[in-house]
């Protein structure tokens, strides 16, 4: 392993930083960010903004201009190998003649897959990789998933009162949590290739399961343009044909996938005769380039998605109110028989969001 030393921490905490400006926007590519120095000054710094458009090292690179030469790069992920929508970083670095490039992970595409970094050590290059390693993987949770196992990275959303509990008996729900809550729920959609849903919860609430740009915190709508932000495309499982053409769904911007007999992604069904889970997110991944899926629905989903594990993180807000053991609770039966079966998981970050809490929690016991 490398010794790397403190102005090299610094500089990849600054490229990780970077790389956080394309949240929002670089989806299906994933968020990197390059900062280039000589004799431990900046020269140069970028990140990639949108997919199509250059990438991280391209932005540094035309900042440094001639002082690329001998300098440092620092990139969060190994550069590209490959000619895609653009040509290859690794190229581009050594055009501009740099000594040394220091990368916080490797590409786990498979086009690029270490390419990258035998092409800058083939020229001359000093490579090192493994730089706040964690760091720069967890920028991209969806993009790496996608890559290493063909499923999207799946975001599972709810909110109850503080005893778990997300509807009375007679079905009344609406508005649990605070509009605090659901401005948070916006800016989780945002970030999101994908938004999960059932044609009971479409029908039901006769939602749009979009991102509205009035309603996303004043920080976002400061930072980016209307225009850029993109709209996650709305999955809907409706395997009884139950959408109609009237719904809110199909007169809102952003793209629709139906998952049904004749839908956009034709549904395949498991043994109990439900709509194939597995089969259904790998197609978004494979077919649509989707990274990471944010899921609104009801108890029936999120259960069946947490029993199949296909869940990697909950976000879940509690109100603060009591709604007694005569209404609904959060999940549906997950048929556990021994504590030792119980689902176990990390909490990652804890927060009040206006009157609410909210709870941001992987799973911890996960076999996939
Ligand atoms: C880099 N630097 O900033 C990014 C990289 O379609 P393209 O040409 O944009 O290529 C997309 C692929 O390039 C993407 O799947 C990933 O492997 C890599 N992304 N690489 O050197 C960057 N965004
Ligand atoms: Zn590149």
């Amino acid at each position: 392993m490398a010794q790397f030393s403190s102005i090299d921490f610094q500089m990849m905490s600054r490229a990780i930083d970077l790389a956080k400006g394309g949240v929002y926007t670089t989806a299906p590519n994933p968020n990197v960010g390059c900062v280039i120095t000589r004799n431990e000054e900046v020269v140069g710094e970028g990140f990639h903004y949108r997919a199509g458009e250059p990438h991280a090292e391209v932005h540094a690179l035309r900042m440094a201009g001639e002082q690329s030469v001998g300098a440092t790069a620092y990139v969060t992920l190994e550069p590209c190998s490959h000619y895609g929508r653009t040509p290859p970083c690794a190229e581009g670095l050594i055009k501009a003649k740099v000594a040394k490039v220091i990368c916080a992970s490797q590409d786990p595409n498979p086009q690029v897959a270490g390419r990258g970094i035998k092409m800058l050590r083939d020229a001359g290059i000093e490579v090192e990789v493994g730089l706040l390693e964690q760091e720069a993987l967890a920028l991209n949770p969806g993009f790496i998933k996608r890559m290493k196992t063909g499923l999207p990275y799946v975001q599972l959303k709810m909110a109850a009162s503080l005893d778990g509990q997300t509807a009375l008996a007679n079905g009344q729900s609406q508005w649990i949590t605070s509009p605090q809550a659901r401005q948070d729920v916006q800016q989780w959609r945002a970030r999101s290739g994908a938004i999960l849903s059932t044609s009971k919860t479409v029908i039901e609430d006769n939602a749009s399961l979009n991102v509205r740009w009035s309603e996303l915190p004043e920080s976002i709508q400061q930072r980016y343009s209307q225009t850029d932000l993109r709209q996650p495309t709305r999955v809907i499982l409706d395997r009884q044909n139950k959408l109609t053409p009237d719904l809110k769904l199909f007169h809102s911007p952003g793209e629709r996938l139906v998952v049904s007999e004749h839908g956009e992604v034709a549904m395949s069904l498991n043994e109990q005769q439900q709509i194939d889970l597995e089969a259904t997110l790998a197609c978004l991944a494979q077919q649509h380039n989707i990274n990471h899926v944010w899921v609104e629905a009801g108890a029936t989903l999120a259960s069946s998605l947490i029993r199949e594990q296909l869940v990697d993180e909950l976000i879940l807000y509690f109100a603060p109110k009591l709604m007694g053991s005569d209404s609904r609770g959060l999940l549906g039966a997950l048929g556990l028989e021994s504590m030792t079966d119980v689902i176990d998981l990390n909490i990652k970050d804890v927060r009040q969001v206006g009157k609410d809490i909210r709870i941001v929690a992987s799973i911890a016991n996960k076999e996939r």
